[in-house]
């Protein structure tokens, strides 16, 4: 890491979904990985529409340490989250990172890093996933409609193992999509603007079941990229 570096600090967003399981232990196991990096850091644990005991464990989490922040939001959405945490954040880089931290916790110092020079730091998975060929399918077919449709050249689009300037995604909270397309949005809307965007792969060992209804997933995304591209286009006319 470049002691160097002139951005104020790290404000890693922790999308919560139903995590009671693994939540206290894995908070503390990445509140111990950022105190080690010497930057000034917040953990912002996101809740919303958590059914178990999540929103008991986040508020003792948010007592026990001055820089974890929980909150709970009663709808579902990861990208209501996002948009909450991104309002609240107070440091000049904004990192996602998933709450099994199925990403290997390299990326978090790489991705503070570069954004030094960068905007947005994509990290692209290099999979140790089990997943069914299915969804490996699927997953790569959006990903090419993607790039396609929007004019994007990228890799991985999920929701973790994404890094942001604060500054430079603020302009696009009140845009945020309240479910997974966020991730594409705010690439899209940085290149049109000449973001400087860069990619990486990032290790990742995935074996659990998704929290996602991966059907409703598939259908939700495509019709969200199928409306983005349509308004391109009106915006080409
Ligand atoms: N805030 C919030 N987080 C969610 C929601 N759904 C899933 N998540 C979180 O999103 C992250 C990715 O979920 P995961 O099941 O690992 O997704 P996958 O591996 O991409 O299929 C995890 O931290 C989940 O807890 C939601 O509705 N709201
Ligand atoms: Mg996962």
């Amino acid at each position: 890491m470049t002691p160097e570096n002139p951005l104020s600090g790290l404000s890693l967003f922790v999308p919560i979904y139903n995590e009671a399981a693994i939540l206290s232990e894995n908070t503390d196991r990445l509140y111990k990985y950022l105190s080690r990096l010497q930057i000034p850091f917040e953990i912002l644990l996101g809740s919303n529409g958590s059914t178990d005991a999540t929103p008991e464990i986040g508020p003792k989490l948010a007592a026990a340490h001055r820089n974890v922040k929980f909150f709970h939001l009663s709808q579902r959405g990861p990208g209501l989250a996002f948009a909450e945490a991104l309002r609240g954040c107070r440091y000049d880089a904004f990192i996602c990172q998933d709450a099994d931290l199925s990403i290997h916790l390299e990326f978090i110092p790489k991705a503070f890093d570069l954004l030094e020079n960068h905007d947005a730091v994509i990290g692209a998975k290099q999979t140790t996933q089990r997943r069914a060929r299915m969804r490996i399918g699927v997953s790569d077919f959006f990903i090419l409609c993607t790039n396609l449709l929007l004019g994007l050249s990228y890799r991985d689009y999920s929701i973790g193992a994404k890094a942001y300037r604060t500054e430079a995604i603020r302009p696009f909270i009140g845009k945020v999509d309240r479910h997974t397309f966020y991730t594409q949005q705010m690439i899209w809307q940085l290149q049109r603007i000449g973001g400087r965007i860069i990619e990486i792969p990032v290790e990742c060992d995935d074996w659990r079941k998704s929290r996602f209804n991966l059907i409703h997933e598939g259908f939700y995304r495509f019709y969200k990229l199928f409306e983005l591209w349509l308004r391109m286009q009106a915006r080409h006319e």
